[in-house]
C-alpha cells in the first residue's frame, strides 16, 4: 500500500484563523467568522506540501505525475488537513466547549498552533483591540490545554491497566502501552523514545505517581504531536513587535513561522479567480491584467506584495512544508518502473511521489509500491545516483528508485 497521507492538524486558541489557514490551503470553503467558537465540526481537506521536482533534476522538461500535482517545476504532494474546534485556557476543565472536540485530532502526526500575534483577541476569544492580549500568554495556556487533553486521555482507568503490566518483560510493557494509546496515533517509537525522555525505563507503571505519568504524558504528546508556531495574522501592524517579543523568549526553542492566512486566502483565491498567477509558497505574484482591478483591489494587492517581500512569502506553505519536512523529517521519493524513461509502465514520467519517513528502506518501499514486489526483492537501482543497492539501503530525499524483483508483474 501507498505510504499513509501525513495528517496535520491545526489546533489554537478560539478565534485566531485556524478556519482562515485550512481555507487558504484547501480552497474549501468553511464557515469564517470574528466571534468565539464557530467552527464545532471538523473541517477535513486535502493541502499539499511544495517541493522542487525531481524531473527538474534529472534536466527533464516535464513529467506526468499521478497520485500529486507538477506545477511550474513544483511537486505539490498531498497531505490531509484538519482543522477543528477552538480552544481556550481551562478547556480541560469544561471551560469553552471543553477540549473533547481535540478527540478529532487523534489521527494528526503534527499540530499546526495558530496563534493570534496581533493580539486582537482575548482570553477567551472575543475580539478586542490589537495589541490588547499577549500572544506568549496564548502560547503557553494553549500548549498547556494540549497538554492536558493527552493526559486527560493517556490517564483514564490508568491505575487498573497499569496493574496489568507488574511482572511482565519490559518489552511486552512497551508494547502494551503501545497498543493502548495506538488510537491517538502514537507509534511505538514514540513510546520508547517518551520512556527514556521521562527517565522511566525498567520502571514499574503501576508505582509512578501522578507526576510521572504527567511527564510521560507530555513526553509523548511532543513526540507524537509535536508543534510548530504559526505566528498568525502578521498583517495586522501591532504584530511585528508581538514576534519580536516571542522569538526573543522562544526563538531558537520552538519552531515559529510568521504567516497571514488572510492574504493567503486572498491570493489563492485571486489566483483562481485568474486575477494573479500564484503558486502556494511563492514568494511573490503576478498581477494578469491591471485593467480588470478596482482601485481598493490594486490596493489591497499591493500590501501583500510588500507583505511578502518582508516575511518571503504568506507563510501557509512554509508552515505546512516545516510540518512536514522540518518536523516530521519526511523525504520525497520516486518510485519507477521503467528507469531508462524514469517511467511507470505505461510511460508516465516520474508519475508518483511519496512522502516516506526518514529511515526508510528500499525494501519497505517495494512493500509500498506492490506487496507482491517485495516478496520477490532482488536490489534496487537508484536511477538518479546510477547505483544499485541492496534491500536495507536507507532512502535519501529525491531518489528515484526501480526496484528489481524476481516477482515483478508485467
Ligand atoms: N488580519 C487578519 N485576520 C485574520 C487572519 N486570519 C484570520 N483572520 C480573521 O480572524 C477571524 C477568525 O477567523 P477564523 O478562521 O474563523 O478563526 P478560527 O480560529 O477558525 O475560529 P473558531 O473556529 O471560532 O475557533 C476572522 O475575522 C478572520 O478574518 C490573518 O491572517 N490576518
Ligand atoms: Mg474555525
Amino acid at each position: 500500500m501507498p505510504p499513509p497521507m501525513p495528517t496535520v492538524g491545526l489546533v489554537g486558541k478560539t478565534n485566531v484563523g485556524k478556519t482562515t489557514f485550512f481555507s487558504a490551503a484547501t480552497l474549501i470553503d468553511a464557515k469564517i467568522e470574528n466571534r468565539p467558537f464557530v467552527t464545532i465540526n471538523p473541517n477535513i481537506g486535502i493541502a499539499y506540501v511544495r517541493k522542487r521536482c525531481a524531473h527538474v533534476d534529472l534536466g527533464l522538461p516535464y513529467c506526468n505525475p499521478k497520485n500529486s500535482a507538477c506545477l511550474k517545476g513544483n511537486r505539490f504532494i498531498p497531505v490531509r488537513l484538519y482543522d477543528v474546534a477552538g480552544l481556550i485556557r481551562g478547556a480541560h476543565r469544561g471551560r469553552g466547549l471543553g477540549n473533547k472536540f481535540m478527540d478529532d485530532l487523534r489521527q494528526a502526526d503534527v499540530l499546526l498552533h495558530i496563534v493570534d500575534m496581533a493580539g486582537e483577541t482575548d482570553e477567551e476569544g472575543n475580539p478586542v483591540k490589537p495589541g490588547y492580549y499577549s500572544p506568549l500568554e496564548e502560547i503557553e495556556s494553549i500548549e498547556f490545554e494540549v497538554d492536558e487533553w493527552f493526559y486527560g486521555v493517556i490517564s483514564r482507568d490508568w491505575d487498573r491497566f497499569s496493574r496489568g503490566l507488574d511482572n511482565i518483560p519490559w518489552d511486552e510493557v512497551i508494547a502494551r502501552i503501545t497498543k493502548r494509546v495506538s488510537g491517538l496515533s502514537i507509534k511505538r517509537e514514540h513510546v520508547v523514545e517518551a520512556l527514556k525522555d521521562s527517565k522511566l525505563e525498567n520502571t514499574k507503571p503501576s508505582s509512578w505517581r501522578e507526576e510521572e505519568l504527567r511527564l510521560f504524558s507530555k513526553k509523548l504528546r511532543e513526540k507524537a504531536k509535536p508543534m510548530v508556531i504559526v505566528a498568525n495574522k502578521m498583517d495586522v501592524p501591532e504584530a511585528e513587535d508581538n514576534l519580536k517579543e516571542v522569538l526573543s523568549v522562544l526563538g531558537g526553542k520552538k519552531l515559529i513561522i510568521p504567516a497571514s492566512a488572510l492574504y493567503e486566502l486572498v491570493l489563492r483565491k485571486a489566483a483562481r479567480s485568474g486575477f494573479i498567477d500564484y503558486l502556494p509558497g511563492d514568494r511573490e505574484f503576478r498581477v494578469v491584467d491591471e485593467s480588470k482591478l478596482t482601485a481598493k483591489q490594486k490596493h489591497v494587492l499591493e500590501k501583500i506584495e510588500a507583505f511578502m517581500k518582508k516575511y518571503g512569502g504568506t507563510g501557509i506553505q512554509n508552515s505546512l512544508n516545516a510540518a512536514v519536512f522540518d518536523v516530521l523529517r519526511m523525504l520525497v521519493v520516486y518510485p519507477v518502473e521503467n528507469p531508462s524513461r524514469f517511467s511507470d509502465k505505461d510511460g508516465n514520467i516520474l508519475p508518483d511521489a511519496y512522502l516516506v519517513r526518514q529511515g526508510t528502506t528500499a525494501l519497505e518501499l517495494a512493500e509500498m509500491v506492490h506487496t507482491e514486489l517485495a516478496k520477490g526483492f532482488l536490489a534496487a537501482y537508484v536511477v538518479n545516483k546510477n547505483k544499485r543497492v541492496g534491500s536495507d539501503y536507507i532512502l535519501a530525499d529525491g531518489d528515484v528508485i526501480k526496484i528489481i524483483s524476481a516477482t515483478a508483474r508485467g
